[in-house]
């Protein structure tokens, strides 16, 4: 996991080194940058990633991880920053487990529950008003008891996931194939 972010935040900056001088006449203004740096980074990613990804869900995860550098930690150099949350959306651990902390009458938490469901993946659900210890361990962990949260653990990192449209984008962009796929 290291190896990788190191590896995505080296590529990152030389994407950026390289934009730089394409729009040398604007000192680097582009407001379709997406789609430039998705270009520039689409082969050599491929390398990189745990599976092969379009260019639209490239220009999409930059835009995404552009707006959360935003809101998260605006002050981290952005190539690094990109290179983690590229990880941590794409790059996928051998090791790693999934637990749903759901409600069952959450309206958010039955949306993830079906997507679980028509997907067949393998998620430990973690009934927070059946156990006092799935509440407390979700409430220390993010400070507060709201679910859905999808917990992604391996040795490498315990990653929790809020928000029933992140998990379900997570789990139909790693799970989702053409046979299981609705479409
Ligand atoms: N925007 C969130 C909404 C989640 C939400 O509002 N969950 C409610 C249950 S339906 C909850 O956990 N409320 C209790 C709390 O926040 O402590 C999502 O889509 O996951």
């Amino acid at each position: 996991m290291r190896d990788s972010v190191e590896a995505l935040e080296a590529l990152f900056i030389e994407t950026g080194k390289a934009h730089h001088e394409a729009f040398i006449a604007t000192d680097g203004a582009d407001p379709d940058w997406p789609i430039w740096y998705a270009d520039h980074v689409q082969a050599p990613i491929a390398k990189l990633l745990t599976d092969d990804h379009t260019r639209t869900e490239l220009i999409v995860a930059f835009v995404d991880a552009a707006a959360e550098h935003q809101a998260r930690a605006p002050d981290e150099p952005w190539p690094k920053f990109y290179a983690k949350y590229f990880c941590e959306r794409y790059v996928c651990e051998p090791d790693e487990r999934l637990a749903l902390y759901y409600a069952p009458t959450c309206p958010f938490c039955i949306r993830v529950l079906r997507v679980i469901e028509e997907l067949g993946i393998d998620v430990e659900l973690r009934n927070v008003w059946a156990d006092d210890k799935f509440r407390e361990e979700l409430v220390e962990a993010r400070g507060r008891a709201t679910v859905p949260v999808l917990r992604c653990t391996s040795r490498n990192r315990d990653r929790w996931m809020p928000e029933s449209a992140d998990i379900i984008r997570y789990l139909r962009e790693r799970f989702e194939t053409a046979s299981n796929s609705a479409e």
